[in-house]
């Protein structure tokens, strides 16, 4: 297949692709950087990429899809029980890391390569990779069990960026600015990928704050993408901050996903900013399924429609499809197109599992559909996925790193309402000796060393017993404050 990002190649030599602080590169030194990277690692097995919200790791995932090998983005947080998970399962053949940076103990039997941003050899080997093939491999947690990898190719990429540029009416002209980590499909794929494959910019701004969205907004940037915990930020500090309102008004698309955005701060922004925040409804399998168009009306509360490829269709419980667009029958999404995975690695059941007979993907997502076609996310089939700042954290997984904590006999982790996170993580203990229970800090801690410090607990109910059911079965939903 031809190569995912033209612009490489293509006019636009001289023009800015990625700026992180003040470091950036044009296209023209990005294609000697990746290409003397890809250069290094064509042929050869997976990369796994430390993925600090770095120039190195841009260049590190740009190099792998230019030398047709698939990259296993890492959080640069995780514990490392989530990362020896995640390296037995991609099993890489090398780690990319920025040099200098230091990585933990689980990547040190790996060979290193330093990623370097100011490469000296010619243009990418010409990539051999076939659309289906691998691009990227995922991780995304489950209600239990450890993360699973979920196999993302080429032509969902591809596809999906497409899809985003008719729905967004993005180009080369744009230049995107966020936040956002770059081991997830939201920061990674649609925010640095896309702009590469549009021939535009992206400004990094190393970790989210509304001082560097205003100023990046005010100083050329015409798009902002977030998750709603950022974007109830921004609107906590418009009063505070006009140089945040004149940005917001400026930028040219303001673009919320990776969990609902609530309608209180969608409004708060509209009416100091006079501007709509956009959403669109995506996940690591699917990539990108809907949104609500960049010339189609913002209105509150919904994830617009399918984009241009994508089926999709309510489903009741027993598994057939919702007949009509009421805006009342509530039915779980599946979806299909070119947009989907391929698998999850090495779990051919939970593949099975997540797929109709006849190829439709089971979200698990649960959505009205308006008369127009506008689609309404409700709520999510499983109780034990938590959506906190935008990450996916299964209860099952913080449960069994609780479990492991001497002081804690037995544990159950919920969701619970959040303005800030939109859902906050509850851990619900019976410690082991009732006199001296595992203080809160402790058992975040804890999970934070052994996961990742998103997946910490930000509070803790100790109780004498859990509500079981006669099964024995944890009633989760008895566990409310
Ligand atoms: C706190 N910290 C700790 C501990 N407590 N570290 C170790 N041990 C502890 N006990 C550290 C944290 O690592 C962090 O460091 C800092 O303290 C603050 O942590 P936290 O409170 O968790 O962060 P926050 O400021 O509340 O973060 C909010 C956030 C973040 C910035 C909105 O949640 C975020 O980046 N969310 C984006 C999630 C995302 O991209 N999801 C996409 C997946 P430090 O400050 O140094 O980091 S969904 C997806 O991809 C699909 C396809 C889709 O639809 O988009
Ligand atoms: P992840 O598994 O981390 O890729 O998260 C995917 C999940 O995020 C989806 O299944 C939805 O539950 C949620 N999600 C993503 N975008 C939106 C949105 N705009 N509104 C509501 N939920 C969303």
């Amino acid at each position: 297949m031809s190569s995912l990002f033209p612009a490489l190649t293509g006019g636009t030599a001289g023009r800015v692709a990625l700026r992180f602080g003040a470091r950036s590169l044009t296209y023209a030194e990005l294609a000697a950087a990746a290409g003397t990277l890809a250069g290094r690692i064509a042929g050869g097995g997976r990369v796994a990429v430390w993925a600090t919200p770095t120039l190195e790791t841009a260049v590190a995932v740009v190099a792998a899809l230019e030398a047709g090998v698939a990259a296993v983005p890492l959080n640069p947080k995780s514990g490392e029980k989530e990362l020896g998970h995640i390296l037995s399962d991609s099993a890489p053949t090398v780690v990319l890391a920025e040099p200098g940076a230091e990585l933990p103990s689980p990547l040190r039997d790996l060979t290193r390569v330093d990623v370097e941003v100011h490469g000296t050899g010619g243009p990418a080997p010409e990539p051999s990779a076939d659309d289906e093939d691998p691009a990227l491999v995922v991780y995304t947690s489950g209600t239990t069990g450890p993360p699973k990898g979920a196999v993302i190719p080429r032509r969902a990429i591809a596809t999906t960026l497409d899809a985003l540029a008719d729905a967004w009416q993005w180009t080369g002209d744009d230049v995107l600015v966020h936040g956002l980590p770059l081991f997830h499909v939201h920061g990674l794929v649609l925010g640095v990928l896309g702009p590469l494959r549009r021939g535009g910019s992206v400004r990094h701004l190393g970790r989210f704050t509304t001082e560097g969205v205003a100023r990046e907004l005010n100083d050329g940037a015409t798009m902002l993408f977030g998750v709603p915990t950022m974007y109830h930020r921004v609107a906590e500090s418009l009063s505070t901050e006009p140089e945040l309102v004149k940005a917001l008004a400026g930028a040219r698309l303001l673009v919320s996903g990776s969990a609902a955005l609530p309608v209180h701060d969608h409004e708060r922004i509209a009416a100091a900013t006079g501007r709509r925040v956009i959403e669109r409804y995506g996940m690591t399998e699917t990539l990108m399924n809907t949104s609500v168009r960049a010339d189609g009306e913002a209105r509150a509360g919904t994830v617009g429609v399918p984009l241009p490829g994508v089926e999709l269709r309510l489903v009741e419980e027993d598994g057939s499809a919702v007949a009509s667009y009421d805006g009342e029958t509530v039915g779980e999404i599946q979806v299909r197109g070119p947009n989907l995975f391929t698998e999850y690695l090495n779990r051919p059941d939970a593949t099975a599992e997540a797929f109709t007979a006849d190829g439709w993907f089971r979200t698990g997502d649960m959505a009205v559909r308006d008369p127009d076609g506008y689609v309404r996310i409700v709520g999510r089939k499983a109780t034990d996925l938590i959506k906190s700042g935008g990450y996916k954290i299964g209860a099952g997984e913080i449960e069994n790193a609780l479990l492991e904590h001497p002081g804690v006999r037995e544990a159950a982790v919920t969701g619970e309402p959040d303005a800030d996170l939109g859902e906050r993580i509850v851990a619900w203990i019976v410690p082991t000796d009732p006199q001296s229970p595992p203080g809160a800090e402790e058992l975040a801690d804890h999970v934070a060393s052994r996961l990742a410090p998103h997946k910490r607990p930000r509070v803790v109910r100790y109780l004498d017993v859990l509500p079981r059911n006669d099964m024995g079965k944890i009633m989760k939903r008895a566990l409310t404050s």
